[in-house]
């Protein structure tokens, strides 16, 4: 018969203890991570359509369709208009297939999935009005997915 020390059987308590805390700590952490602000400055809702991006702003019941110009790299008709340095929320979904909302210089990515909203918020760089960060789609779409682009721009 194996015979266990003491001293075996603190260091396994530590171990164990030690795991338990992080383990806490970090779900505690996780599950912060997504929590949504209570006032967000503004809504914006995310629709992700073969091939485009459609943004939404239920405060003032208005839709925009973005339409990406690879020639020139700008967008037309619409954008994620933001004001710097705010906390806005985004609630995405898709259309018609899985598409992903992604800002790279933001750090924002998002899937968005037909009949399921994703609700996201995030603090929108402090930069200078006018700028513009670049809005991907980074969920292979179909035919048009490499130029599924629009912008996000600071007002
Ligand atoms: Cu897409």
């Amino acid at each position: 018969m194996v015979r266990i020390n003491k001293l075996e059987w603190a260091w396994t308590l530590i171990i164990v203890a030690l795991l338990a805390g992080v383990a806490a700590y970090s779900t505690v952490l996780l599950y912060n991570e997504d929590a949504l602000p209570a006032h967000p400055a503004e809504y914006v809702d995310v629709i992700g359509h073969q091939w485009y991006w459609e943004f939404c702003y239920p405060a003032n019941h208005t839709c925009y369709n973005t339409s990406y110009d690879a020639a020139t790299n700008t967008a037309s008709g619409g954008a994620l208009w933001a004001a710097p340095g705010s906390t806005i929320q985004i609630n995405v979904t898709g259309a018609d297939v899985i598409h992903s909302f992604n800002i790279p210089a933001v750090g924002v990515r998002i899937d968005a999935i037909p009949g399921r909203m994703n609700l996201f918020a995030f603090q929108v760089p402090n930069a200078a009005p006018g700028s513009q960060y670049l809005i991907q789609c980074t969920e292979f779409c179909g035919e048009f997915h490499g130029t599924m682009r629009a912008f996000m721009v600071l007002t």
